[in-house]
Protein backbone atom coordinates (compact mmCIF):
# COMPACT_ATOMS: atom_id res chain seq x y z
CA UNK A 1 0.00 0.00 0.00
CA UNK A 2 1.30 3.48 -0.46
CA UNK A 3 2.10 5.94 1.68
CA UNK A 4 -0.98 8.08 3.40
CA UNK A 5 -1.28 11.03 5.15
CA UNK A 6 -3.78 11.42 8.28
CA UNK A 7 -6.54 12.63 6.13
CA UNK A 8 -6.08 9.77 3.94
CA UNK A 9 -5.95 7.53 6.56
CA UNK A 10 -9.21 8.30 8.35
CA UNK A 11 -11.21 7.82 4.86
CA UNK A 12 -10.23 4.44 4.34
CA UNK A 13 -10.78 3.71 8.09
CA UNK A 14 -14.40 4.64 7.32
CA UNK A 15 -15.09 3.57 4.07
CA UNK A 16 -13.49 0.18 3.94
CA UNK A 17 -16.09 -2.96 3.87
CA UNK A 18 -15.98 -6.45 2.28
CA UNK A 19 -19.69 -6.52 0.65
CA UNK A 20 -18.98 -3.72 -1.78
CA UNK A 21 -21.53 -1.26 -0.41
CA UNK A 22 -23.90 -3.54 1.22
CA UNK A 23 -22.05 -5.03 4.33
CA UNK A 24 -22.77 -3.58 7.86
CA UNK A 25 -24.76 -1.47 9.33
CA UNK A 26 -25.27 1.82 8.02
CA UNK A 27 -26.26 3.52 11.47
CA UNK A 28 -23.37 1.92 13.39
CA UNK A 29 -21.03 2.75 10.38
CA UNK A 30 -22.02 6.39 10.51
CA UNK A 31 -21.31 6.93 14.29
CA UNK A 32 -18.33 5.22 14.08
CA UNK A 33 -17.11 7.51 11.28
CA UNK A 34 -17.70 10.50 12.79
CA UNK A 35 -16.30 9.54 16.49
CA UNK A 36 -13.11 7.78 14.48
CA UNK A 37 -13.08 11.48 12.91
CA UNK A 38 -13.31 13.44 16.04
CA UNK A 39 -11.14 11.76 18.20
CA UNK A 40 -8.46 11.95 15.25
CA UNK A 41 -9.11 15.71 15.17
CA UNK A 42 -8.65 15.94 18.64
CA UNK A 43 -5.54 14.03 19.05
CA UNK A 44 -4.16 16.55 16.11
CA UNK A 45 -5.87 19.56 17.48
CA UNK A 46 -4.13 18.69 21.18
CA UNK A 47 -0.66 16.95 19.75
CA UNK A 48 -1.95 14.24 21.82
CA UNK A 49 1.84 11.85 22.29
CA UNK A 50 2.11 7.97 22.22
CA UNK A 51 2.68 7.84 25.91
CA UNK A 52 -0.29 10.27 26.19
CA UNK A 53 -2.47 7.77 24.20
CA UNK A 54 -1.44 4.27 25.10
CA UNK A 55 -1.96 5.81 28.95
CA UNK A 56 -5.55 6.68 27.71
CA UNK A 57 -5.78 3.19 26.47
CA UNK A 58 -4.89 1.38 29.64
CA UNK A 59 -7.27 3.61 31.50
CA UNK A 60 -10.00 2.51 29.80
CA UNK A 61 -8.94 -1.28 30.25
CA UNK A 62 -8.62 -0.71 33.57
CA UNK A 63 -12.19 1.18 33.79
CA UNK A 64 -14.14 -1.62 31.78
CA UNK A 65 -12.49 -4.49 33.92
CA UNK A 66 -13.33 -2.79 37.10
CA UNK A 67 -16.77 -2.15 36.12
CA UNK A 68 -16.88 1.58 36.41
CA UNK A 69 -17.89 2.77 32.88
CA UNK A 70 -21.04 3.24 34.25
CA UNK A 71 -19.93 6.00 36.70
CA UNK A 72 -17.86 7.76 34.16
CA UNK A 73 -20.54 8.08 31.71
CA UNK A 74 -22.94 9.64 34.95
CA UNK A 75 -20.01 11.86 35.70
CA UNK A 76 -19.83 13.29 32.25
CA UNK A 77 -23.52 13.94 32.55
CA UNK A 78 -24.48 11.19 29.27
CA UNK A 79 -26.80 9.64 31.91
CA UNK A 80 -28.53 12.78 32.64
CA UNK A 81 -28.41 13.90 28.84
CA UNK A 82 -30.26 10.84 27.54
CA UNK A 83 -33.31 11.95 30.22
CA UNK A 84 -33.24 15.97 28.82
CA UNK A 85 -33.15 14.54 25.37
CA UNK A 86 -36.50 12.21 26.87
CA UNK A 87 -37.74 15.05 28.29
CA UNK A 88 -37.39 17.32 24.78
CA UNK A 89 -39.65 14.56 22.97
CA UNK A 90 -42.02 14.51 25.29
CA UNK A 91 -42.78 18.12 25.44
CA UNK A 92 -42.27 17.83 21.76
CA UNK A 93 -45.16 14.71 21.50
CA UNK A 94 -47.80 17.02 23.79
CA UNK A 95 -47.09 14.01 26.64
CA UNK A 96 -47.99 15.06 29.94
CA UNK A 97 -44.96 15.35 32.31
CA UNK A 98 -45.92 13.06 35.23
CA UNK A 99 -43.13 12.24 37.67
CA UNK A 100 -39.70 13.56 36.34
CA UNK A 101 -37.75 10.98 34.99
CA UNK A 102 -34.32 11.06 36.73
CA UNK A 103 -31.31 8.49 35.69
CA UNK A 104 -31.03 5.09 36.68
CA UNK A 105 -27.28 4.84 37.45
CA UNK A 106 -24.96 1.73 37.24
CA UNK A 107 -26.21 0.29 40.29
CA UNK A 108 -29.63 -1.32 39.47
CA UNK A 109 -30.38 -5.06 40.14
CA UNK A 110 -33.13 -7.04 38.83
CA UNK A 111 -35.23 -9.45 40.77
CA UNK A 112 -35.48 -7.76 44.43
CA UNK A 113 -37.67 -9.58 46.20
CA UNK A 114 -41.27 -8.11 46.07
CA UNK A 115 -43.96 -7.73 48.66
CA UNK A 116 -47.63 -6.45 48.54
CA UNK A 117 -48.28 -2.61 49.76
CA UNK A 118 -45.31 -2.93 52.36
CA UNK A 119 -42.31 -3.41 53.16
CA UNK A 120 -39.30 -3.12 55.58
CA UNK A 121 -35.93 -2.47 53.30
CA UNK A 122 -33.74 -2.71 56.75
CA UNK A 123 -34.48 -6.39 57.57
CA UNK A 124 -35.79 -5.54 60.81
CA UNK A 125 -32.52 -4.05 62.01
CA UNK A 126 -33.24 -1.27 64.24
CA UNK A 127 -29.33 -0.23 64.55
CA UNK A 128 -29.31 1.05 60.79
CA UNK A 129 -29.97 4.36 62.08
CA UNK A 130 -33.07 6.58 62.27
CA UNK A 131 -36.27 4.63 61.39
CA UNK A 132 -37.77 6.68 58.32
CA UNK A 133 -41.41 5.59 56.65
CA UNK A 134 -41.72 6.57 52.68
CA UNK A 135 -45.26 6.22 51.89
CA UNK A 136 -47.98 7.53 48.54
CA UNK A 137 -49.56 6.61 45.66
CA UNK A 138 -48.70 5.68 42.21
CA UNK A 139 -51.25 7.53 40.07
CA UNK A 140 -51.92 8.54 36.59
CA UNK A 141 -51.29 11.84 34.95
CA UNK A 142 -54.80 11.95 35.63
CA UNK A 143 -54.71 11.44 39.45
CA UNK A 144 -56.14 7.94 39.14
CA UNK A 145 -54.53 5.39 41.50
CA UNK A 146 -52.87 2.42 39.56
CA UNK A 147 -53.58 -0.61 41.75
CA UNK A 148 -51.12 -3.37 41.54
CA UNK A 149 -48.55 -1.18 40.44
CA UNK A 150 -44.64 -2.11 41.04
CA UNK A 151 -42.50 -0.11 43.00
CA UNK A 152 -38.67 -1.10 42.81
CA UNK A 153 -36.46 0.56 45.43
CA UNK A 154 -32.85 0.63 45.48
CA UNK A 155 -30.44 2.78 47.91
CA UNK A 156 -27.28 2.57 49.29
CA UNK A 157 -26.11 0.89 53.33
CA UNK A 158 -24.76 2.92 55.78
CA UNK A 159 -21.67 3.50 54.40
CA UNK A 160 -22.78 4.67 50.78
CA UNK A 161 -22.29 1.37 49.21
CA UNK A 162 -24.40 -1.12 47.20
CA UNK A 163 -25.92 -4.39 47.67
CA UNK A 164 -24.25 -6.68 44.62
CA UNK A 165 -21.73 -4.32 43.60
CA UNK A 166 -20.09 -4.53 47.44
CA UNK A 167 -19.48 -7.77 47.89
CA UNK A 168 -19.53 -7.99 52.03
CA UNK A 169 -23.25 -7.36 51.64
CA UNK A 170 -26.12 -9.78 51.78
CA UNK A 171 -28.06 -10.56 48.50
CA UNK A 172 -30.78 -7.63 47.72
CA UNK A 173 -29.88 -6.14 50.30
CA UNK A 174 -31.58 -2.44 50.54
CA UNK A 175 -33.43 -3.65 47.44
CA UNK A 176 -36.70 -4.39 47.33
CA UNK A 177 -40.29 -4.28 45.38
CA UNK A 178 -44.02 -3.55 46.27
CA UNK A 179 -46.81 -4.44 44.81
CA UNK A 180 -49.39 -1.58 45.09
CA UNK A 181 -52.99 -2.09 47.14
CA UNK A 182 -56.22 -1.52 45.40
CA UNK A 183 -55.59 2.47 45.89
CA UNK A 184 -52.51 2.17 44.37
CA UNK A 185 -50.82 2.66 47.90
CA UNK A 186 -47.30 1.71 48.92
CA UNK A 187 -45.35 2.38 52.19
CA UNK A 188 -41.78 1.44 52.99
CA UNK A 189 -39.39 1.39 56.63
CA UNK A 190 -35.90 2.01 56.28
CA UNK A 191 -32.99 4.43 57.48
CA UNK A 192 -32.49 7.53 55.57
CA UNK A 193 -29.15 6.93 53.26
CA UNK A 194 -25.71 8.75 53.18
CA UNK A 195 -24.70 10.41 50.33
CA UNK A 196 -22.30 8.20 47.50
CA UNK A 197 -18.84 8.86 46.83
CA UNK A 198 -16.92 7.13 44.12
CA UNK A 199 -14.14 4.73 44.99
CA UNK A 200 -10.77 5.84 45.91
CA UNK A 201 -7.28 4.75 44.03
CA UNK A 202 -10.10 3.80 41.58
CA UNK A 203 -9.58 4.33 37.52
CA UNK A 204 -12.88 6.52 37.93
CA UNK A 205 -11.08 8.78 41.18
CA UNK A 206 -7.87 9.26 38.87
CA UNK A 207 -9.94 11.03 35.89
CA UNK A 208 -11.94 13.21 38.19
CA UNK A 209 -8.71 13.82 40.06
CA UNK A 210 -7.21 15.32 36.93
CA UNK A 211 -10.20 16.96 36.27
CA UNK A 212 -10.48 18.46 39.26
CA UNK A 213 -13.63 17.28 40.20
CA UNK A 214 -14.99 15.71 43.12
CA UNK A 215 -17.05 12.34 42.89
CA UNK A 216 -19.71 12.99 45.60
CA UNK A 217 -23.61 12.60 44.94
CA UNK A 218 -26.44 13.51 47.45
CA UNK A 219 -28.49 11.64 49.33
CA UNK A 220 -30.85 9.74 47.53
CA UNK A 221 -33.47 6.57 46.69
CA UNK A 222 -34.11 4.65 43.50
CA UNK A 223 -37.21 3.61 42.02
CA UNK A 224 -38.17 2.01 38.62
CA UNK A 225 -42.07 2.23 38.72
CA UNK A 226 -44.29 0.08 36.30
CA UNK A 227 -48.33 -0.12 36.50
CA UNK A 228 -50.76 -1.70 33.98
CA UNK A 229 -51.15 0.22 30.82
CA UNK A 230 -48.64 3.01 32.55
CA UNK A 231 -45.11 4.30 31.20
CA UNK A 232 -42.34 2.99 33.14
CA UNK A 233 -40.82 5.85 34.80
CA UNK A 234 -37.28 5.14 36.43
CA UNK A 235 -36.31 7.98 38.96
CA UNK A 236 -34.85 9.07 41.79
CA UNK A 237 -35.47 11.29 45.12
CA UNK A 238 -33.07 13.62 46.98
CA UNK A 239 -33.40 14.19 50.58
CA UNK A 240 -33.21 17.72 51.24
CA UNK A 241 -29.94 19.15 53.28
CA UNK A 242 -27.64 17.49 51.66
CA UNK A 243 -24.00 19.55 50.53
CA UNK A 244 -23.98 17.77 47.39
CA UNK A 245 -28.13 18.80 46.61
CA UNK A 246 -27.17 20.89 43.70
CA UNK A 247 -23.23 19.32 43.35
CA UNK A 248 -24.50 15.92 42.44
CA UNK A 249 -21.39 14.53 40.27
CA UNK A 250 -24.11 12.90 38.15
CA UNK A 251 -26.04 16.09 37.62
CA UNK A 252 -29.30 13.98 38.52
CA UNK A 253 -30.56 16.52 40.90
CA UNK A 254 -34.09 17.70 39.51
CA UNK A 255 -36.86 19.86 40.83
CA UNK A 256 -39.94 17.75 42.16
CA UNK A 257 -37.65 15.16 43.21
CA UNK A 258 -36.06 16.75 46.48
CA UNK A 259 -38.49 15.28 49.25
CA UNK A 260 -39.85 17.09 52.26
CA UNK A 261 -38.88 15.25 55.71
CA UNK A 262 -41.88 15.06 58.06
CA UNK A 263 -41.35 14.61 61.79
CA UNK A 264 -44.36 12.20 63.56
CA UNK A 265 -44.51 11.62 66.59
CA UNK A 266 -47.59 8.99 66.84
CA UNK A 267 -46.32 5.70 64.81
CA UNK A 268 -50.32 4.37 65.67
CA UNK A 269 -50.86 2.74 61.99
CA UNK A 270 -47.37 2.26 61.45
CA UNK A 271 -46.98 -1.23 63.94
CA UNK A 272 -46.72 -3.41 60.88
CA UNK A 273 -43.27 -1.91 59.87
CA UNK A 274 -42.07 -2.69 63.34
CA UNK A 275 -42.61 1.18 64.59
CA UNK A 276 -43.87 1.77 68.15
CA UNK A 277 -41.19 5.41 68.25
CA UNK A 278 -41.43 8.85 66.45
CA UNK A 279 -40.16 8.77 62.97
CA UNK A 280 -39.30 10.51 59.87
CA UNK A 281 -42.13 10.68 57.14
CA UNK A 282 -41.56 11.29 53.27
CA UNK A 283 -44.80 11.37 51.43
CA UNK A 284 -44.50 11.37 47.43
CA UNK A 285 -46.97 10.05 44.67
CA UNK A 286 -45.68 8.76 41.30
CA UNK A 287 -47.62 10.18 38.53
CA UNK A 288 -46.83 7.60 35.28
CA UNK A 289 -47.71 8.53 31.92
CA UNK A 290 -49.73 6.90 30.29
CA UNK A 291 -47.86 4.02 28.36
CA UNK A 292 -47.25 4.68 24.21
CA UNK A 293 -46.61 1.09 23.57
CA UNK A 294 -46.71 -1.92 25.28
CA UNK A 295 -42.90 -1.57 25.62
CA UNK A 296 -43.12 1.09 27.21
CA UNK A 297 -44.82 -0.40 29.82
CA UNK A 298 -42.14 -2.64 30.45
CA UNK A 299 -39.92 -1.77 33.77
CA UNK A 300 -36.18 -2.62 32.04
CA UNK A 301 -33.12 -1.62 33.19
CA UNK A 302 -31.21 0.27 30.53
CA UNK A 303 -28.77 -2.73 30.21
CA UNK A 304 -31.64 -4.76 28.86
CA UNK A 305 -33.22 -4.69 25.17
CA UNK A 306 -37.09 -5.06 25.42
CA UNK A 307 -38.59 -6.54 21.96
CA UNK A 308 -42.08 -4.59 21.16
C1 LIG B 1 -24.87 6.15 42.32
O1 LIG B 1 -25.43 5.78 43.48
C2 LIG B 1 -25.66 6.62 41.36
O2 LIG B 1 -26.96 6.66 41.63
C3 LIG B 1 -25.14 7.04 40.14
C4 LIG B 1 -26.00 7.57 39.09
C5 LIG B 1 -23.80 6.95 39.92
C6 LIG B 1 -22.99 6.47 40.89
C7 LIG B 1 -23.52 6.07 42.09
FE1 LIG C 1 -27.43 5.78 43.49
Amino acid sequence: MAEINAAQLLELVNSRRVDGDSGGDARVRAITARIVGDLFRTIDEFDVQPDEFWAAVKWLTRLGQADMVGLITAGLGFDRLLDIRLDEADLAAGRAAGTPRAIEGPLYVAGAPLSRHEVRLDDGNEARGAPFVMEGQVIGTDGQPVPHAVVDIWHCNESGRYSHFDPSQPAYNLRRRIETDELGRYRFRSFLPPGYAIPPDSPVSELFALLGRHGNRPAHIHFLVSGSGKRALTTQVNIPGDTYLDDDFAFATRDGLVVALEPVQDSAGYESLGLHQPFTRIRFDFRLQDAGSEREAIPASRYQTVMA
